[in-house]
This record gives C-alpha cells, sequence and structure tokens, in this order.
C-alpha cells in the first residue's frame, strides 16, 4: 500500500529540506571511460536561484565504452541464477528505504515535486524493486518442462535479450527509472540507463545504491546526456537488443525509425508515451465527487502525469453545477513552494514546458471560454510555475497535442450523443486512462467497453497505478504495453528458448 506517513513524519521531511544545505553531484558511471569536463548546473524548477547540483554529460567515447562494457558483462549475468538478480533488487528495496529521506528531498528539489507525491514515487520505486523481484522467481527459476512424447525432454528457458537501453523522463524521475532498470536487469539484461536531462540526480543515487546492493558496474551503467545526442546514440547502435523508453510520441516514433534502420538484429520496443485522458460524467453523477476527482486528476502533480485527466465530459444537465463548483474548487487550490506541506501544486519542470503551456493558454484564451485561472502563491515569483485553468472548448479538435500541465478542458454532452463522445475519445488515437463518473451501471459497461483505453477508473480519481494492483499502460499513441507493474511485464524483456533431447539415443 502507499504509506504517506504521518503528520510528524511529513513535519519532519519538510523541515529537512528546507534546512538542509546539501547538494548532488553527478556523473557518468562507465567503468574505463574518462570523466568529462562538462558540468552542466541543476536549479531547483521552485526557485530558480537555489542550487540542487550538477551533472557530467558523458561524451561519445564513453557511450561507446558503455556499449562495449554491457555487451562484455551481460552473458555472466544472465547466467547467474534469477534467485540471486531478485534477492540483489530485494537488497536494493531496503537501501532506498534505508536513504528515503535523500530520495525524496531530491524529488523535491530537482523536480518539484511535493511533499507526498515525492513519497509516493519513493514508494512506488521499492515496490517495482520487490514486485518484479517476486515476479522473476516465479517466471525465471527454473526452466518449464513441457508436455511431449514418451522418449523425449521439452524444455523451455528464458534468457535475457542482451543489452537494453532505459530512457526515462523527468515527471517520475525515481520510479518510471527504478521500474524500466530493474525489469531489464531481473530478466538478465545488462542496462545503459539514460535518464532525462532535466533529473539526472536522483536517477544517479538510485543506480549507486543498485551498485551497492550488488549490480556489477558494467552490468548497470549510468550514461547520462541529451536525448538528441546520447539518447539517440544509443539507439543507432546495432548490439542492442532493445530499448524501454517513456516519453512522448514523437521521440518513440524516432527511437523506433532508429532501431529499424540499423544493419542488425531485430530490436524490442516498449515504450509508455502520453495521453490525452477523458473523464465523462453523467448527469447521475454527484457533482462534488466529479469535482473532486477532476481537480485531483487534472491539476495534482502540476498536471505532469501522463494518466491526467485533460478532458471533462459533463452531460449537460448538471454541467452548469459542475463549472460552477469547478470554478469553486480551483479558488482553492494552494500553488507554489513544494516543501511546504500547505501547497498542492508544485512547479511545472522547466522554461521550456512552461513555455509550451503559456503558448497553449495564450491560444485557448482566444478560442474557448476560460472558467478559470488558480491564484499562483507569493512563494511563486521565482520558479517556472504556470497557474492550473480550466477553459469550456465546443470541440476536441480544439487540442491538437497532448498538453502536459494543470490544464482541464470541459465540453458538455446530451444524453442522445454518448456514443459520439465515446468515439470522439477514440479518434484522439490515445488510449491510456479514462474516468467515468456514474450511478448507472449499463452508462458505466458502454463507456468502459467503448472507450479503448489502458487504464480505466470508475467513480474515483484516474490518477495513480499502484504496482500490482492497477498494472499501468496505454495503447495506440499512448504505448506499446505490456504494463508496467503488471504480471506479463517481464515477458518482453526475455527471449524463450527451447531444449527438445532425444532421451532414448543414449540407450537410456
Ligand atoms: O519528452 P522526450 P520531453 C510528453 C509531454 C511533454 C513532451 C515533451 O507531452 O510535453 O513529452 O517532454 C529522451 N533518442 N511527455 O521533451 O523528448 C530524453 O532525453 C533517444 C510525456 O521531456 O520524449 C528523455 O530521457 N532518446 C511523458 C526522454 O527521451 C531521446 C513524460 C523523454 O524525453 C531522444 C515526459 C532521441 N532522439 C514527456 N529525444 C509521459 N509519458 O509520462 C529525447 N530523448
Amino acid at each position: 500500500g502507499v504509506n504517506l506517513g504521518n503528520d510528524n513524519e511529513l513535519k519532519a521531511l519538510s523541515d529537512a529540506i528546507a534546512a538542509s544545505p546539501q547538494t548532488w553531484a553527478a556523473r557518468p558511471l562507465i567503468p574505463g571511460a574518462n570523466v568529462a569536463t562538462a558540468t552542466i548546473a541543476v536549479t531547483d524548477p521552485a526557485d530558480r536561484r537555489r542550487t540542487v547540483g550538477s551533472w557530467q554529460p558523458a561524451d561519445a567515447t564513453a557511450v561507446e565504452k558503455a556499449i562495449a562494457n554491457a555487451v562484455a558483462a551481460q552473458p555472466d549475468w544472465d547466467r547467474t541464477p534469477a534467485a540471486g538478480r531478485a534477492k540483489i533488487l530485494e537488497h536494493t528495496a531496503d537501501l532506498m528505504e534505508a536513504n528515503r529521506g535523500e530520495l525524496i528531498a531530491l524529488c523535491v528539489r530537482e523536480a518539484g515535486k511535493t511533499i507526498p507525491d515525492a513519497i509516493a514515487e519513493v514508494r512506488e520505486a521499492v515496490d517495482f524493486c520487490r514486485y518484479y523481484a517476486a515476479q522473476a522467481r516465479k517466471m525465471l527459476a527454473h526452466p518449464d518442462a513441457l508436455p511431449g512424447p514418451t522418449g523425449e525432454s521439452n524444455q523451455l528457458f528464458l534468457h535475457g535479450r542482451g543489452v537494453f537501453v532505459a530512457i526515462s523522463p523527468w515527471n517520475f524521475p525515481l520510479a518510471i527509472f527504478m521500474g524500466q532498470v530493474v525489469a531489464a536487469l531481473v530478466t538478465g539484461n545488462a542496462v545503459i540507463a539514460k535518464p532525462a536531462e532535466q533529473t539526472n540526480l536522483v536517477a544517479f543515487r538510485a543506480t549507486q545504491l543498485l551498485h551497492e546492493a550488488g549490480v556489477p558496474a558494467g552490468v548497470l551503467q549510468f550514461v547520462p546526456g541529451d536525448g538528441a545526442t546520447v539518447g539517440a546514440a544509443l539507439c543507432k547502435d546495432p548490439r542492442i537488443a532493445g530499448v524501454v523508453f517513456t516519453g512522448s510520441t514523437e521521440t518513440a516514433r524516432a527511437i523506433n525509425r532508429s532501431l529499424a534502420a540499423r544493419d542488425a538484429a531485430i530490436a524490442v520496443l516498449i515504450a509508455e508515451t502520453g495521453g490525452q485522458n477523458a473523464l465523462i460524467a453523467d448527469s447521475s453523477s454527484l457533482p462534488e465527487q466529479v469535482v473532486k476527482d477532476a481537480v485531483s486528476s487534472a491539476f495534482y502533480s502540476a498536471g505532469q502525469r501522463c494518466s491526467c485527466a485533460r478532458i471533462l465530459f459533463v452531460q449537460e444537465d448538471i454541467a452548469d453545477k459542475v463549472v460552477h463548483m469547478l470554478a469553486g474548487a480551483m479558488d482553492e487550490l494552494k500553488v507554489g513552494e513544494p516543501r511546504l506541506l500547505s501547497t498542492d501544486i508544485g512547479p511545472v519542470i522547466d522554461e521550456d514546458a512552461k513555455k509550451i503551456l503559456d503558448d497553449h493558454a495564450a491560444r485557448m484564451d482566444k478560442e474557448a471560454k476560460l472558467i478559470k485561472v488558480a491564484q499562483l502563491g507569493a512563494d511563486a515569483a521565482n520558479g517556472t510555475f504556470f497557474a492550473p485553468r480550466a477553459y469550456e472548448i465546443s470541440s476536441l479538435d480544439q487540442l491538437k497535442r497532448e498538453v502536459f500541465g494543470p490544464v482541464l478542458h470541459v465540453l458538455r454532452w446530451k444524453a442522445a450523443d454518448l456514443d459520439k463522445v465515446i468515439a470522439q475519445i477514440n479518434a484522439t488515437g490515445y488510449g491510456l486512462t479514462l474516468g467515468v463518473h456514474s450511478r448507472i451501471d449499463s452508462t458505466i459497461e458502454q463507456i468502459s467497453r467503448g472507450v479503448k483505453v489502458g487504464n480505466c477508473y470508475v467513480n474515483r480519481n484516474q490518477i495513480g497505478a499502484v504496482v500490482g494492483v492497477q498494472p499501468f499502460g496505454g495503447e495506440g499513441l499512448s504505448g506499446t504495453g505490456p504494463k508496467a507493474g503488471g504480471p506479463h511485464y517481464l515477458a518482453r524483456f526475455v527471449t524463450e528458448r527451447t531444449l527438445t533431447i532425444n532421451t532414448t539415443a543414449a540407450g537410456g
């Protein structure tokens, strides 16, 4: 379960983050490669005057060395019994819990997360370690004996595919990073981790803990750098067996193209990309509940989850009431310093993200009807903050691409048009999350069967996917599956080999 800590613990975390002068330094972890000389400063998204640390990118020679190291290290790692690898991950989970305060502080200070979000992030990372370790013990511990004719033994073995590149985003800088890396490691692959440029420090600390727990240095390497240079170079290399990626749909496509263009074996791409998620409320739903769940799904975490609700379809009979209550609820939102426990919503990740949102808001101001802009707190002056806002729009065509921030778009629908609403949502091509608010079973069924999405949530908020409880991931423009934190995820990281032996041949 999610342990959000008690009030005393939360207060202690908040005070510790505010008082700590700690900074962090990340560098490539590539055995035998020279340390790069360039250093890039990391500042706090909530206040750009505050230094969080610095990192050094890997250069082209270091990237080449990392791939060679991984190729050399993988066979021994694959031969390590799965239970041994699982044990190392369980040890990693213990180390992460022992270093929980530092990891939470990093998520707050480097990524601008609120304290509850940072706590949940560490919890999820720990859960990934334990869940995939348990899965691997079941799945990989022994070869499966297959039924066959007498005089013959048939066995199925699972092996790591080889070298995996793990490319992670900044929005879950610890949880997604760990989920990818740990899944690839426990299945017997060597991993080259290329985290998002914005959040190298927390990924570096996580890598150090994995090494401390026993993952060999050549089996897991930390290769920080720009997506366009380091990320692209890794995905072009013919020695790579697979890429596990979370980020934008465009980047997933670019990676897919570069994997396909290699004069090499066919590589696997496991991609979790964006969403254009809807919440449908009908007139039997409870307006208070709809508004509460819409607010937490659309605005919390500064709207920077791929699962966030972006579109609220509200049936016309209750629309005025819901819109009025939504505006009221937005007046209550506290947007500002994420290290304060009173804050609901922190900054967006960087200037680029803010600029995209400002441009979107400027267009919406012209093309749509503004419902409300939330107030920024006085402590938001020096960070990259974007005030949450809600608009009434007339057509989904007004949303051309994923809006990755705290903006909710409201549309009204008539009872006779439910099929059209479902068709419009499917026509976005995305298929990640869906919220349904209704007290009519047949409506819930019609919507949840009609909309093609990976994760559907009924009469609750549509964010939050607990490992092993709501395996997470979408389809269409939202990704390839299989679902992270689910029972089938590890299957894509392995290759299957059968062994058939004629047991009569040797006279026995
Ligand atoms: O994503 P990118 P960005 C969406 C969201 C956001 C948009 C852009 O809509 O506004 O993407 O965000 C690496 N080869 N999401 O720029 O570029 C990059 O270094 C190999 C949704 O952050 O996809 C980083 O490590 N790698 C989302 C990772 O890809 C490349 C989370 C993600 O960056 C590369 C984040 C290349 N050519 C953004 N180019 C979600 N699904 O939750 C970049 N990278």
